[in-house]
């Protein structure tokens, strides 16, 4: 496939390719392992993204930071802990099958199908699609279409993570009010009252369906989530102590970065009859911060 002007292909390690999108309108790498999108830096901004420097790189390792896939499940396997965390769609090898650009943008489709492997850990036969759009805006379709013959039901999320200028001031709006699963801990209903703040672990599972923003003050910007086809937006911050035991993640880390996540995780799920589709789609704008 002849990739336009913008998309460059490096081989970061044997069969491990990133592509590189230089575009008047933004920059950004994408790891074909996982369709993983690592970086994004509108024209004009810092980038949006946060990548752990101690992210690891092999075949069948989930990168740390950019934006993992978790499907078909999130988090732990339901009823299989053995199963790899988030499911098998971050730790497979995409492949590119087309590739286009515009004066505004550059977009790149990827497709993951089922194989022996997947079935092994997933017995669903399906073809995954990822359309990402990159320019001012950074738009990510993830769509499940159901190739077998009987319904599946999947759990999954775009789990972005956002780098700002201190977690200490940073907030998340468009979640008050709303009911989430807390999950540190044991794992309890609560209700949001007011913007989220992140002064602890946080690891939220909100019952949300509409569009969140961070208020990024020290970075002086705002960065809105816009979505559809979700019904939970996820926040997570591992803190301090979960900084540290995380090897792939620096120890002050926690500082730099907060996870919002395009997701439908349990109780929220999504049921594919055979034949059928279920398209998610997050869209993140970055836009400046009155001073
Ligand atoms: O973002 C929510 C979450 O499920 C957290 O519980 C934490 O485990 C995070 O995902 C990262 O998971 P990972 O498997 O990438 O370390």
């Amino acid at each position: 496939m002849t990739l336009p002007p913008s998309i460059t292909v490096q081989e970061m390690a044997p069969g491990y390719p990133v592509y590189e999108v230089h575009h008047p309108a933004a920059s950004a790498r994408i790891a074909a392992h996982g369709a993983h999108v690592m970086e994004w830096t509108p024209a004009g901004e810092k980038p949006v993204l946060y990548l752990s420097p101690q992210a690891i790189f092999e075949k069948g390792k989930p990168i740390r930071g950019g934006i993992p896939l978790c499907w078909p499940w999130f988090n732990a396997h339901p009823t299989d802990a053995e199963k790899p965390m988030h499911g098998l769609a971050r730790i497979r090898v995409w492949t590119l099958v087309e590739a286009s650009e515009t004066p505004d943008n550059v977009t790149l489709h990827f497709q993951l199908g089922s194989d022996p492997e997947t079935l092994a850990l997933w017995p669903h036969p399906f073809q995954l699609s990822l359309k990402i759009t990159i320019g001012q805006t950074l738009t990510l379709a993830l769509t499940s279409h159901n190739t077998g013959e009987t319904p599946f039901t999947l759990t999954e999320a775009i789990h972005t993570y956002f780098q700002h200028g201190g977690i200490d001031k940073v907030t998340v709006l468009g979640l008050d009010q709303i009911d989430y699963l807390d999950t540190v801990g044991p794992h309890t209903l609560r209700h949001q009252n007011g913007d989220v703040i992140i002064d602890r672990e946080v690891d939220r599972q909100y019952a949300s369906t509409s569009d969140a923003t961070l208020l990024d003050p020290l970075g002086q910007r705002q960065i809105t989530i816009s979505k559809s086809g979700s019904q939970t937006t996820v926040v997570w911050n591992p803190w301090i102590e979960k900084s540290t035991r995380l090897a792939d993640l620096p120890d002050e880390a926690y500082l730099h970065f907060l996870c919002i996540e395009t997701a439908n995780a349990s109780p929220a799920t999504v049921t594919v009859p055979p034949g059928q589709q279920h398209t998610i789609t997050a869209t993140y704008r970055v836009s400046p911060l009155a001073g």
